[in-house]
């Protein structure tokens, strides 16, 4: 087993670029032609690929390193006789000009970053002939792009009628292992686009027909002459005059050094993240890059998928498709279009983006309102001794600093009426009812950025001061915007309580796929007739909302009568 060296290929005329992404660690194997690392200047992403075949031993670059042909990428232990064409470690490392490294490397002959200078550069050289008169169409070809067949366009960057300048990029193509921009060899206005996203194209292909003023032109042509007449044919692999960088002695366009083209517009990423991302189907511009300057990983794109997966988050063609609340128009509902008002024209206005919990929450409340039949009871239950047993005991525990409010005995005693009214604790599935032997409660907490469900699991086994500490922990969570989607999953039954703010009824929306939800308001003294006077009571108003697929109107008006008597006595809990 012998340890190689694999260093950066020959990688064209490039002085130096940047590490941006390790793509294997010490300890992997490797496979002859894998890509290591992705580097990038400021025109173009390529990835590095190995090669020989073996065991990662040391990584000799860091993500931000400059690197340029020769220099020392990483060192592998390879797998027996595959080593044979790379330089073994104790041989002189090579130079910054070894001749050596485009041989040793036969899996860089793909790969060769090399293309995008010669895009840059030869792309002048197979313009179409040109005019005598004072401005003329003129013919852009796909340059030498080195031994790349068939690349895929990824981007077109212009439009008929836009004016190009000369080395403007025109399209970004992309193979499995780079990323190039296509510039334009001439200025004038785009008369015709000849390619499209996802087509393929070689060296030779003509991209576009450009307008070209005369001025213009003859400028161009007298540069371009030292390269091949203008007159000469569009370019192909066969076309000997095609100048290329490929070889350092092709004429240049221009005597400044080329450089490589990176897609703008374009998410950053690398070719193969690219390439994973579009087998999701995950749209690039929407996930946040993690890596380097804010470069998007495979994780990254991972993560995103998992998002959407879980309904943690909506790609903006999900959230355009969702009626209303998401900027959809209702159309998949078949209703009439929603009012468009310029309200500019009433007086002044301000738009804000609503935040991504809105928008997430949104939709699913505006399905949940219009899948479910819901029905809402309200009632009042008397609550006077629950409340001085709270305050009592709050006086009591001042010291452990946990506070009791009504909210935690409110949970407990939902718990007692779900057990009682088991389909209050249930889910439909298709024609079925999944009965949940757990009481996990969610509660609606109020934050910044929206309405957040926060999950108190298996509430039955825990007492008043521990669902109250935890209450009161998972709410400052979600202030916070920390609570993790374990926290917010999983709820049996769900309690919106406005208690501490006002009001006095309100009609919550269920949180599908739950079939019922507690709407809680503010407590006031009021006079109750106990039978022979008026007596002053502090009474809480209850909402019940439920889903009258599963649950019919007694059930829920028994329900919520037993919540009522467990209220005014809670001694029932234990009962
Ligand atoms: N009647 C009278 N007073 C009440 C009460 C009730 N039903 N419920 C709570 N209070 C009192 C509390 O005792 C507390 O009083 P003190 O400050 O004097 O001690 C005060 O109101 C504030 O209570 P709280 O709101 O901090 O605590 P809570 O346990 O009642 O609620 C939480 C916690 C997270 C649910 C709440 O802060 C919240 O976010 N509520 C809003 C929920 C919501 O938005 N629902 C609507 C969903 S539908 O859009």
């Amino acid at each position: 087993m012998a340890l190689v060296e694999v260093q950066v290929p020959d990688i064209g005329d490039f002085d130096e670029v940047t590490v941006i992404e390790l793509m294997v660690k010490v300890g992997e194997t490797v496979k002859a032609d894998q890509s290591l690392i992705t580097v990038e200047s400021d025109k173009a992403s390529m990835e590095i690929p190995s090669s020989t075949a073996g065991v990662v031993k040391e990584m000799r670059v860091a993500l931000g390193d400059k690197v340029k042909q020769g220099s020392l990428v990483l060192v592998v232990e390879a797998a027996g006789a595959a080593a044979a064409p790379a330089s073994p470690v104790a041989a002189p490392a090579a130079a910054s000009t070894s001749p050596g490294m485009a041989s040793p490397s036969p899996s860089m002959a793909s790969p060769s970053p090399v293309i995008a200078s010669e895009a840059r550069q030869s792309s002048a050289a197979p313009a179409a002939p040109a005019s005598s008169a004072s401005s003329g169409p003129v013919q852009v070809f796909v340059p030498d792009i080195g031994d790349f067949k068939d690349v895929v366009v990824i981007e077109v960057m212009v439009k008929p009628g836009d004016a190009i300048k000369v080395e403007q990029s025109l399209i970004t193509v992309e193979s499995d292992k780079a990323s190039m921009e296509i510039p334009s060899s001439h200025a004038g206005v785009l008369q015709e686009l000849k390619v499209k996203v996802g087509d393929k194209v070689n060296i030779g292909d003509l991209l576009a027909v450009l307008e070209v003023q005369r001025s213009a032109l003859s400028v161009e042509r007298e540069t371009v002459s030292a390269a091949v007449p203008a007159s000469s044919p569009p370019a192909s692999a066969k076309t000997p005059a095609m100048p290329s960088l490929a070889s350092s002695s092709a004429p240049a366009l221009n005597s400044e050094r080329p450089t490589l083209n990176a897609p703008q517009g374009l998410p950053h990423a690398s070719p193969s993240v690219r390439k994973f991302a579009r087998e999701l189907g995950v749209p690039l511009e929407e996930v946040n890059g993690s890596g380097l300057k804010g470069r998007i990983t495979a994780d990254d794109v991972q993560t995103f998928t998992k998002a959407v997966m879980s309904g943690a988050a909506q790609t903006k063609a999900q959230a355009a498709k969702a009626p209303v609340s998401s900027g959809g128009d209702g159309a998949a509902l078949g209703l009439i279009p929603w009012p468009k008002v310029d309200f500019a024209k009433f007086g002044p206005i301000e738009r804000k983006e609503m935040g991504r919990i809105k928008k997430i929450s949104g939709a699913n409340l505006l399905r949940n309102a219009i899948m479910i039949p819901a029905v809402t009871n309200h009632d009042d239950a008397d609550i006077t001794d629950l409340e001085a047993f709270r305050v009592s005991t709050n006086k009591e525990n001042e010291k452990s600093g946990v506070k009791v409010t009504m909210l935690a005995f409110l949970i407990k005693a939902c718990v007692a009426a779900l057990k009682k009214y088991p389909e209050f604790n249930s889910s439909l599935d298709g024609d079925a009812l999944v009965y949940k032997n757990y009481w996990h409660i969610g509660f609606a907490a109020d934050t910044p950025n929206g309405l957040m469900v926060p999950v108190i699991r298996d509430c039955d086994k825990k007492g008043v001061l521990q669902i109250s500490a935890e209450m009161s922990e998972l709410a400052k969570k979600a202030r916070e915007g920390k609570l993790s989607p374990a926290e917010m999953s999983g709820a049996t039954f769900t309690i919106s309580s406005l208690g501490g703010i006002g009001g006095k009824y309100f009609t919550p929306i269920i949180n599908a796929p739950e079939v019922a939800i507690l709407g809680v308001c503010k407590s006031t003294m009021e006079p109750v007739w106990d039978g022979k006077q008026f007596v002053p009571r502090l009474m809480l108003p209850l909402s019940l909302t439920w889903d009258h697929r599963v649950i019919d109107g007694a059930a829920a008006a028994r329900f919520n009568a037993f919540l009522g008597q467990i209220l005014s006595d809670f001694r029932r809990v234990l009962l």
